[in-house]
């Protein structure tokens, strides 16, 4: 092999690792599905690793109350749950503290990409929503920069149909961050009961410069 080929060579399986390295993301947050579901304390579903902090959260099944679009209309089976906002006007629920298990070098040196996603919704015409947020951490638990928001899906983006449209943003993780907050919240502005919906929530951190899409 001449040198030009071994070069050539050298940066096939480079450009190789390079995209393996891209594709390594890893999922943080726990239960984005609200599938696991341990019971009721006070009347209000208590899901697996998240933390009711503040209304009514509630494990709602796709078969109980129905969607026009969103994941179950995606070839899911029907007796998958989601998360609905009870019967407050303020719900949410938390992963706060999760670790990014990332070398703190790689995040300093603005190498590691944060993607949120989430299918977030409500129901008819009515204006509750649902908004996922990632707060930003340091070790020792000060805020850096701002929150990472998607949402809320609104009534007219939804076009006053019941369902859920699945958002995402992807940012470079800024110096000094090891760990985040995962926030979901859903608001009424309607009705008696708090319509906002949230489901399949998804954090992944993970290095490289491509492969988020968006
Ligand atoms: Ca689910």
């Amino acid at each position: 092999m001449n040198i030009k080929a071994s070069m050539l060579m050298f940066a096939f399986s480079m450009g190789v690792l390079c995209h393996a390295q891209s594709n390594g993301f890893v999922r943080i947050v726990q239960n984005g599905g609200f599938e696991s579901y341990t019971g009721t304390i006070n009347g209000s579903s208590v899901f697996q690793s998240w933390v009711n902090e503040i209304g009514d959260p509630f494990s709602d099944q796709y078969s109980t109350h129905p969607i026009e679009f969103g994941p179950i209309t995606r070839g899911l089976p029907w007796n998958l749950t989601y998360l609905f906002g009870g019967q407050v006007p303020l719900t949410a629920v938390t992963q706060r503290n999760i670790p990014i298990t990332f070398d703190g070098q790689l995040i300093d040196g603005g190498l590691v990409k944060l993607r949120l996603s989430a299918w977030l919704g409500g129901f008819r015409d009515q204006d509750d929503y649902a908004t996922c947020d990632v707060l930003l951490r340091d070790q020792s638990g000060g805020l850096i920069g701002q929150p990472l928001t998607i949402g809320p899906v609104t009534r007219i983006m939804r076009n006053g149909v019941t369902g859920m449209m699945q958002l995402s943003k992807t940012i470079r993780v800024p110096a000094g961050v090891r760990k985040v907050d995962v926030i979901v919240s859903l608001v009424r502005l309607q009705g008696t009961a708090n319509n906002g919906m949230a489901d399949d929530v998804v954090v992944e951190v993970g290095t490289g410069l491509s492969g988020f899409g968006d």
